[in-house]
């Protein structure tokens, strides 16, 4: 059995989901018309989905586990079951304003408490020693508070097969729900205070602005979730009759980032503690079972945890933490005997700064295998982020690229491609992406491209009603749809995309069309609530909509919508409907991004760095199918430490024109002060290099311009894109997981009454 460990999983709405799974939409849908209930959409449009993931990583998450549950690998996802989810984004006067997300009011029907099967888990207090009956010396841990986790199950369904998996999410309640003694003595608010704190635990999703990393409660949700997920999984064992000591062959256990990663020092507990394996065995068994992903290169979302918090909440695991790091310090003296600066840059605690708890390193030293996302992000890893660990044990460094389910997002999101691809290249088409490939002998067949182009054009135009209802904004479907959804982030560069608007309105003032084709630029996506310079993104794109959609001179030539609260439940629509992808982050600062792969699936063509994920899109789709621009990461390197942005700009006299109108208020009802922090940024520093990249950028875009005149070319581009996307099925993924990390295979349970795959 496998689990992976990861602290958000961003499921989205489930019922269209399992009806597809399934293979009963045409049935529910006949059902409902007995209801009068004509439009199943209706349905699917009332149901809230769950936001229990910032982005990317829980996503990921999520859709890992459809693909173990597609190729029938028993599998148990664990995570948090959070009161309120990501929280939920509204515009007022272009500003992003944050509003809780109360995903749970209407009640949730998809998931099964499972209250036998309860855990406790401890905080605080001390350790104590103590002899056991060989006179051997023994540690046990004294708590000051403990708290209940309850497992709420939520199915995970395969396609069109006979089983399912499980995702397991804990929800914290208190240990003594009430305290009699409190409430006699006429305390009746502190009857029910450690029911409180006890509950906050599963209440809210932290944002991944990295600016608040030290929070207390973040740390005590980590431990919490991880707890019991081991103890449950100890518990399987016991009541399967299975010692511990075979926990590495029974369960592999994925650390999806190092959120969890204090599973490491809770394993060692476990066994050591409670079931009183010596620490060599119960080493071997942690590092046997535990593999690690990496997400992210950018050293500040690296976690650290403050030292003093750590020995507050966690005593037992802080000493364990020490005990495990000189273990591994003495080994790295041995292979290097006298290279002090090794050992400390080595270190699970880090000395400068204030003393901290690397989780990274803990992550590293016990994992049997270090992944990255995609190649370029694991060459990093291995070059730099863990380059010394990775010298001394290179064997365990390796990469898995990511993937994306094309259930949802191609046969679920794209009702008529769905159609056309059953059509083409079989019903099974979604769990065969290596046929795929076969749609590449349509690409000259103009009766096939008509037929592809119609689809796209039905999606266009399904998204451009949503967009007249939800933002009373008309936008024309034949126009080139060119989409940037994702997080708002600085190193993301929506900027980059903004203010090549701003250059393109000056164009249209100017009376300057030539080669212009008409475009409705998209984006979406939220701001961390601590993010201001990302707010200010949002309230700069809202500004440069606001006056380029009312200008008649932009008027078929330009449209900007900033579409509020993007989520999973409208990346369905927007994919789609896509016929650009915007994957212009900064090179070396993506790790992978997999918005990327669902636009290329769903026959996006991309404009992209070669950062993440994309250059292996690239690979993939063929460079004539691709538009690059950009500086490389090795460029971006080199560039670090004497990059003057002010000298890029005298070179760029058509940037200095759309800084000065920015300035000027243009944007900002007038407010010439509003985009000042851009604008300084921009000028005197510009960290993310988008001044470096912005000329290719502009000549990468009019090449798409030059490709959508000849239409039938693009639609070719675009049918070869979806053609050759099957290496991002997560389908792929995971049978790379399985074979390489986790040495697991399906357990395929035979059918006797039809409806199976096989
Ligand atoms: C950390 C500390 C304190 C509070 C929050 C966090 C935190 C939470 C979530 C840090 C990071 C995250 C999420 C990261 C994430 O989504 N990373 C993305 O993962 C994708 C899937 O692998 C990649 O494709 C993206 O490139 C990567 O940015």
């Amino acid at each position: 059995m496998r689990w992976r460990t990861s602290a958000e999983f961003l499921i989205g709405p489930q019922l269209g989901n399992n009806l597809l799974m399934l293979g009963i939409q045409a049935e529910a849908a006949e059902a409902l018309r007995r209801f009068r209930i004509h439009d199943i959409d209706h349905i699917h449009a009332l149901e809230e989905a769950p936001g229990l993931g910032n982005g990317g990583l829980g996503r990921l998450a999520a859709r890992f586990l459809e693909s173990l549950a597609t190729l029938e690998i028993p599998a148990t996802g664990y995570g948090i079951r959070y009161e309120f989810g990501i929280l939920d984004q509204v515009i007022r006067d272009g500003w992003q304003v944050e509003i809780t997300d109360r995903w749970l009011k209407g009640g949730w029907p998809w998931d099964l408490v499972q209250p036998f099967k309860s855990c406790r888990v401890g905080f605080g207090g001390r350790t104590e020693v103590w002899r056991d009956d060989h006179g051997r010396y023994r540690v046990r841990w004294v708590p000051a508070e403990q708290a209940i986790g309850s497992p709420h199950d939520v199915p995970v369904l395969g396609y069109r097969v006979n089983t399912c998996d499980r995702l397991r999410l804990w929800r914290a309640e208190a240990a003594d729900a009430f305290d009699v003694h409190a409430f006699n003595s006429g305390d009746f608010y502190g009857a029910v205070e450690q029911k409180v704190s006890s509950e906050t635990l599963s209440k809210v999703l932290y944002p991944n602005d990295g600016t608040d990393a030290g929070r207390r409660l973040r740390l005590m949700q980590q431990h919490f979730f991880v707890s019991c997920t081991l103890q449950d999984m100890l518990r399987n064992l016991r009541k399967r009759g299975i010692g511990v000591q075979e926990f590495a062959t029974h369960w592999a256990v994925q650390l999806n980032d190092t959120h969890p990663a204090i599973a490491v020092a809770e394993l060692m507990r476990l066994l050591v503690d409670e079931h009183h394996l010596e620490w060599d065995q119960a080493w071997e068994i942690t590092c046997r079972s535990i593999a690690y992903t990496n997400h992210t290169l950018l050293p500040e979302a690296l976690e650290a945890w403050d030292l003093g918090l750590f020995a507050t909440l966690l005593p037992r695991h802080l000493a364990l933490i020490h005990e495990i790091n000189a273990r591994f310090l003495q080994q790295v003296r041995m292979r290097a005997p006298g290279d002090e600066d090794l050992l400390a840059r080595v270190s699970i605690v880090a000395e400068q700064g204030g003393k901290a708890i690397r989780m990274a390193h803990l992550a590293t030293i016990a994992a049997h295998h270090v992944n990255g996302l995609v190649a370029l992000h694991s060459e990093l890893v291995r070059k730099e982020l863990l380059a010394d660990f990775a010298r001394l044990h290179p064997e365990r460094f390796t990469n898995v690229t990511n993937g994306v389910t094309p259930r949802r997002w191609l046969a679920l999101a794209n009702p008529a491609l769905n159609g056309l691809l059953r059509e083409t290249i079989g019903e099974d088409w979604p769990a065969r992406e290596q046929e795929w490939r076969r749609l590449e002998s349509f690409r000259s067949d103009p009766v096939f491209l008509d037929r592809r182009e119609a689809c796209k054009q039905d999606a266009k135009r399904r998204l451009a009603a949503i967009i007249a209802s939800r933002w009373e904004q008309v936008v024309d479907p034949t126009s080139l749809f060119d989409v940037q959804v994702k997080r708002i982030h600085e190193y993301k560069r929506q900027h980059l995309n903004a203010l090549r608007l701003v250059v393109q309105y000056l164009r249209l003032k100017h009376g300057d069309t030539t080669g212009m084709v008409p475009r409705t630029v998209l984006f979406g996506g939220k701001a961390a609530p601590g993010y201001s310079m990302a707010k200010l993104i949002i309230r700069f794109i809202n500004g440069i909509a606001e006056v380029v959609n009312n200008d008649p001179d932009a008027e078929g030539l330009l449209n900007v919508v900033f579409l509020s609260d993007y989520n999973v439940k409208l990346g369905e629509k927007v994919y789609p409907a896509a016929d650009l992808s915007e994957q212009i982050s900064t090179a070396g600062l993506e790790a992978s991004g997999t918005g990327n792969m669902k636009l290329t699936m769903n026959g996006a063509l991309t404009i992209g760095t070669l950062d993440g994920a994309n250059v292996e899109i690239r690979e993939q789709v063929g460079d004539d199918n691709f538009f690059l621009f950009g500086k490389t990461s090795e460029d971006i390197r080199h560039l670090r430490g004497h990059y003057r942005s002010w000298d890029w700009l005298e070179r760029l006299p058509a940037l200095q024109e759309a800084l000065a109108l920015m300035e000027a208020g243009h944007f900002s009802n007038g407010d010439r002060e509003l985009f000042r922090p851009l604008l300084d940024q921009l000028r005197c520093q510009d960290a993310f290099f988008v001044l470096a990249d912005f000329d290719d950028y502009l000549r990468a875009q009019s090449m798409v311009d030059e490709v959508w005149l000849d239409r039938r070319r693009w639609t070719t581009m675009s049918l070869l894109n979806t053609a050759r996307s099957g290496y991002f099925s997560s389908d792929r993924s995971i049978r790379h997981y399985a074979a390489s990390i986790w040495k697991v295979s399906p357990l395929s349970l035979s059918m006797t009454n039809g409806g199976s795959r096989a």
